[in-house]
Order: structure tokens, then sequence, then C-alpha cells
């Protein structure tokens, strides 16, 4: 039953490219109000800000969502069953995955899957390493196109998607839509999906969670045109730019920007863009839910909720979601 140890994981790639992530960030800066995708945000020193945002007294989605996993793991685990493969749309360096590969019974594979390379190599390796008994199979992919699984040695009874962290969150209403119908496609039969969402709340506790009082949110934010100044050519001066953090409640979603401190021209890339005083440019929406508005989300991709586990508080949920 116990696998042979694979000490480097083989990596599959697919679909990633540079070419094509500096055409997204002219195309966002071309565009009235200026964007840039929140996937850019994840450079070393992102990720590692990232990691120190999870931390922060104020941000409370990943201690809550890390409660509630401990919490319902046994039930989370019955629910599952034995021989599932674990498909994780990210790297997976998180504590969350740890419990999972810890109390799922006898996992068939963990694959995870994420743009950046580099960050997920590493991930495989300290995992594979610690759960030897595990077949580690990393994807190199854009999960936001369908991708193909990889084949594990040990015929899965049924693929679990996991998509933890609220990362959802990220995705305009129209893109989490679609995104959903990607994890369906890779649930496939009898498969299901098991992702966290963070829920509509006070205004105050969520501009609180995104304007924290150390300015390490301003650091992570402000990064991004750091990486572009290292990755992309790009001549952006920091001091010229603020953070930004609000929630607005119609769309129900946390907004943070980039606001221009002055009027300027900075370039990517070769091309010129202008920026009046006091223009932003959008680097992230985090999307809020109520239960309601994701079960409905989650239907009209063929999912069905099954179970919701949250906290006394009602801040956070953890959704365990059958295809239809
Ligand atoms: C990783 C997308 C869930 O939206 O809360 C944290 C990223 N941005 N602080 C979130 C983030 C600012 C985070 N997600």
């Amino acid at each position: 039953m116990w696998q042979s140890v694979i000490p480097t994981p083989e990596l599959t790639e697919q679909n990633g490219s540079k070419t094509r992530d500096l055409a997204e960030i002219l195309q966002g800066l071309r565009q009235s109000p200026k964007v840039l995708s929140p996937k850019f945000f994840y450079d070393d020193l992102g990720s590692q800000l990232f990691e120190k945002i999870t931390e922060l007294p104020e941000y409370y989605l990943t201690r809550t969502e890390l409660s509630i996993m401990r919490k319902h793991i046994g039930e989370i685990a019955g629910l599952i069953g034995p021989h599932a493969s674990l498909i994780e749309f990210g790297s997976g360096s998180s504590v969350k995955t740890r419990i999972l590969l810890e109390h799922l019974d006898r996992l068939a594979a963990y694959v995870p899957v994420d743009i950046s390379r580099d960050h997920l190599v590493a991930a495989a390796e300290a995992l594979a390493l610690e759960f030897p008994h595990i077949e580690v199979l990393p994807v190199a992919a854009d999960f936001t196109q369908p991708f193909d699984l990889p084949q594990p040695r040990v015929m899965p009874l049924r693929n679990i998607v996991y998509f933890p962290g609220s990362t959802i969150g990220n995705f305009m209403p129209g893109a989490a839509q679609a995104l959903l119908e990607v994890m369906y496609q890779e649930a496939k039969e009898d498969g299901a999906l098991l992702i966290g969402v963070d829920l509509k709340k006070d205004k105050a506790i969520l501009e609180r969670a995104y304007n924290d009082s150390a300015g390490v949110t301003a650091r992570f934010n402000l990064n991004m045109l750091k990486r572009l100044n290292n990755e992309f050519s790009a001549n952006f001066d920091l001091s010229k730019f603020a953070h930004r953090a609000a929630y607005r409640t119609s769309p129900g979603r946390i907004e943070m920007h980039l606001v221009s401190t002055c009027g300027q021209t900075v370039s990517v890339a070769g091309e010129d863009f202008h920026l009046g005083e006091g223009e932003t440019i959008r680097t992230e929406c985090s999307h809020k839910y109520t239960l309601e508005e994701f079960a409905e989300m989650a239907r009209r991709a063929g999912f069905v909720v099954h179970t919701v586990w949250m906290d006394p508080g009602g801040l956070f949920s953890v959704q365990y979601c059958l295809r239809e």
C-alpha cells in the first residue's frame, strides 16, 4: 500500500508565460481606471510580506480558517474518504495543507497547481520529504485555464479540489464563476471542492484587516511596483505612491489601490503612462460573500454546497461542495 520515497517531485509545466504577463500589465495600465492583477503581488518578497500579513492581529482570515480546519478536520476527512487525490489550486506551502495531508485517509496523490514555478517546486519538495508516503505531483500552470492532471501511480477514488484562503475573492464575479467551472472539470466525476470563503461582515472589521497599524499591507501593496521595476523594466518611484484599501458595500468587496501622490509619468517596458495627482492603480479586489451568494455561484458552476463550517463569530467559512 505504501509507496517508495520520491525526494524530488517531477514537475509538469503548462501555459505560463512572461510575455503574456507583460501584455496583461500594459493592458491594465492603458485602461481607465488603471488596474494591475493581484497575481503580481507574489514575488519572493511579496510572498514573505503576505506571510507577515497572515500573522497580523487585524488580519482575521488565515487564523480563523485555520481554526475551522483544525476543529472540523475529522468530519472533513470522513466526507472525503480514503484514496482521494488532493488537487490544490495554489502552491500549498500553508499549514492548512499540512493539516489535510496529515489527516486525509491514505491519499492517492497531492497535486499542487501554481503559476509561480519556483515557489511551487520548493513547496512540493518540502511536502514530499515530510509526507514520503504521499505521491506529490506539482503542476506549473495558470489554473484559470483548464489543464491536464498528471496520472498518479495509484488510481484515486475521487478528486478533491482544494482552494483555501478565500483566494476566490480575488476574482471578479464572472471570473470566479469561470474558475469554479474549471474546478468542476478538474474534480471529475464523483469529485468535490473544499474551499475557504471569506464572508460579508461589518465594514470596520474588513477595513481594519486591510489597513493594519504596522503598515505591512501597505508595503505588500507597494511591492508590486518594485516587482514591475525589477522584472518588467518599469521605473516606478515608490515614494510617489500611497496605499489605500476600502470596502465597497455594493459589489461587496475590499478594493486596494495605489494612489499617485503627484502628477507623474512612469514607463513600463518602454511604454509611458501618465498618472494625475490622486489617480489610482487598482491592485486588488477581495470579494466577500454571503452563504447564499456563494451557494448560488457554486450552483451555477455545477456544485451543490454539502457542508459549511464557520467560526463562532461567522467571520469565515470553509465549504465542501459536491459535483451535482
Ligand atoms: C490571499 C487574496 C485571500 O484578499 O485577503 C491580504 C490577499 N491582500 N491583504 C486577501 C491580501 C491584502 C488575500 N488573499
